[in-house]
């Protein structure tokens, strides 16, 4: 079986964000041509015309506060797994990325276009029992029924007892709380889950965007030997937004980039005590994420990324982070040759 590219699948989930999104999409495209664009309009930059920003000369987050509307639709796919999707017919594993910015507030209104019970949890923001998405508090949907799921996220700030409240923003990821057993653990296996960034105002914004997944010994539902493939160009600013789910608890490891052990994985400055990292243990329903510029200090290439736990790596849970020079050639790839977690 071919390898599949990563960024075409992701193309098509990127052009439905962009149809729907109108002038503020809240799904940005990862991993599409155009993804710097609409990274970038996602989030309603601003080139931060302040004086850190003029310094750092890249596109920040602008002030949240919007109210935004989305459609969301469970579905069953032509393989038996599950996906969410913005447009019926759209559905992908991972689901769309959410991009929000502290302050904002989504509704969701989602389509369980299936069979079963399904339904939309969130981690990480603000909602009221109405909107958690369980049967247990009958805020799951019955086949073929439609619910409003309220989001909401919050700046950080003082409470009233003087103690420090701290804001939404962060990597988080929603999922099915629903299909199976009561805590979707069928939902889950099957394939719907998703990505959430909630973005501080002045948080730096990337270039290109992908989420990864370990799900069990899958890597976004990708089993044996067919993961993902992402692809940037040297010197791009890509964010990664990594979710485990599942039985096992992995290590994530990239080679030849490292990120910062803190929200936003970036280091703010040279005091900045947060430990530079490649390698990150992560268990059940974790998430994170972080900033790379693309083959920093190491150039451009094919360079792996996979589960560090050696069965798991030995069994497929390793891919390619194709960093292609500007010419757009690939030093040491070879599509033909699965280089990636192939035994030889
Ligand atoms: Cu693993």
């Amino acid at each position: 079986m071919p390898r599949r590219g990563f960024s075409r699948r992701l193309l098509a989930g990127g052009a439905a964000a962009a149809a729907i999104g109108g002038p503020l999409p809240l799904a940005s495209p990862a991993a599409s041509a155009a993804s710097a664009a609409s990274a970038t309009s996602a989030t309603s930059a601003s080139s931060a015309s302040s004086a850190e920003g003029a310094k750092r000369r890249v596109a920040t987050a602008a002030a949240g506060g919007a109210v935004r509307r989305i459609k969301m639709y469970a579905e069953k796919l032509p393989d038996g797994q599950m996906g969410y999707g913005l447009e019926k017919g759209k559905a992908s594993i991972p689901g769309p990325l959410i991009e929000l910015t502290e302050g904002d507030t989504l509704h969701i209104e989602f389509e369980n276009t299936m069979d079963v019970t399904a339904s939309l949890h969130v981690h990480g923001l603000d909602y009221d029992t109405a909107s958690d998405g369980t049967q247990l508090n009958r805020s799951a949907v019955e086949p073929g029924e439609t619910r409003t799921y309220t989001w909401r996220t919050h700046a950080p700030g003082t409470r009233a007892d003087g103690t420090w409240r701290p804001g939404s923003a962060g990597y988080w990821h929603y999922h099915d709380h629903a299909v199976g057993t009561p805590h979707g653990t069928g939902g889950l296996r099957k394939g719907l889950y998703g990505p959430v960034v909630v973005r501080r105002a002045g948080d730096v914004l990337p270039q290109k965007q992908f989420t990864i997944v370990f799900n069990d010994m899958t890597i976004n539902n990708k089993s044996g030997h067919d993961a993902p493939e992402f692809r940037a160009t040297v010197g791009e600013r890509v964010e990664i937004i990594m979710i485990t789910h599942g039985e096992y608890y992995h290590t994530f490891h990239m080679h030849g980039h490292r990120w910062a052990d803190n929200r936003t994985g970036i280091l703010e400055g040279p005091d900045d005590p947060s430990r530079v990292i490649d390698n990150k243990i992560t268990g059940p329903a974790d998430s994170f994420g972080f900033q790379v510029i693309a083959g920093e200090n190491t150039g451009a290439g094919a360079w792996m990324y996979h589960c560090h736990v050696q069965s798991h790596s030995d069994m497929g849970m390793a891919g390619l982070f194709l960093v292609a020079k500007p010419d757009g050639t690939i030093p040491g790839y070879d599509p033909h040759h699965l280089t990636a977690g192939r035994g030889s």
